[in-house]
């Protein structure tokens, strides 16, 4: 037992973040941690993600691309179908992470996200904020986003509106890409996203080069998007892990992707299921 303690102490220490990245994240909504993923995750992560490529799980959502030039993969809930996705978002220290960030006890795996542009895939993924598209309610959600190749302004960085998690705006979910086949529901309390590209200097738009092992974390409400991967060479494998904090519920109010809805929950219902497990706890989990 004393010797458990030692361990869970010593390995706690090596995954605080700093209180300043927290504070970031609250107040800007979104902070870049540096070097948070070692090599054998993002080993894992590259052995799914091209297999996925490869070999697609269920709910595979390739975009059409702009000109017909790249290629442009996506997909979610992909943890479900490989042991090592399962590993990186149940048994990583990425929970923890989300529970530092968040204030929380207890945090919920919601779903995982994958984002592939290849050299020359020009779409951009449309401004955003991600909660409408979810069947969720509750301010502590964040996304856990990391790319496996490294990032600058041509191959497809995110980019934010500083401080937009907290404008009180809920934008009505559309769809990335056209030629989709089912349009989102209209939700009457959610409103048009404001035409952002053609007004940027109105904005506080922010962005980061990134390595391989560094992580974006981003709160649920913040506005962002993603630019075209215009490289002639250089790939841009995007992965997003979500997860929710105290108190967040399942809600069936209208807008909400089909296939991050729960049959096993109804409305008003904490999140805890088989597809949204707890993954970390206070006073339990090693990290
Ligand atoms: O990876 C991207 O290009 C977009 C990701 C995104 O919008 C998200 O994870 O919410």
């Amino acid at each position: 037992m004393a010797v458990h303690l030692v361990l869970k102490k010593v390995m706690n220490n090596d995954f605080i973040l700093n209180s300043e990245y927290i504070s970031i994240f609250e107040k800007n909504g979104v902070v870049l941690l540096k070097n948070m993923i070692n090599k054998k995750w993002q080993r894992i992560l590259n052995d799914a993600i091209e297999e996925d490529i490869k070999k697609p799980g269920p709910f595979f959502h390739s975009y059409k691309t702009e000109d017909g030039k790249g290629n442009f993969h996506g997909n979610m809930r992909i943890w479900e179908h490989y042991q090592g996705l399962k590993d990186y978002c149940t048994k990583s220290p990425l929970p923890y992470f989300a529970a530092q960030l968040l204030n929380s006890n207890k945090i919920n795996l919601f779903y995982d996200q994958l984002f592939v542009k290849e050299p020359e895939t020009k779409n951009c993924i449309r401004w955003h904020n991600d909660q409408p598209y979810w069947p969720i309610r509750g301010w502590p959600v964040i996304s856990l986003w990391t790319s496996l190749d490294p990032i600058s302004k041509n191959n497809g960085p995110m980019e934010f509106i500083s401080k937009s998690h907290k404008w009180g705006k809920w934008y009505q979910p559309e769809h990335f890409a056209p030629g989709a086949s089912k349009a989102y529901e209209q939700n009457p309390e959610f409103e048009k996203i404001p035409d952002i590209d053609s007004n940027r200097d109105k904005y506080d738009i922010i962005s980061f080069d990134m390595n391989p092992g560094d992580l974006l974390a981003f709160h649920a409400l913040v506005v962002h998007g993603s630019t075209g991967n215009i490289s002639k060479n250089r790939r841009r494998r995007g992965y997003a892990v979500r997860y929710t904090g105290d108190d967040v519920f399942y809600s069936t109010d209208k807008g909400s992707h089909l296939d991050l809805r729960n049959p096993e929950l109804e409305n008003g219902n904490l999140l805890d299921s088989k597809q949204y497990p707890v993954v970390w706890e206070k006073d339990k989990n090693v990290y």
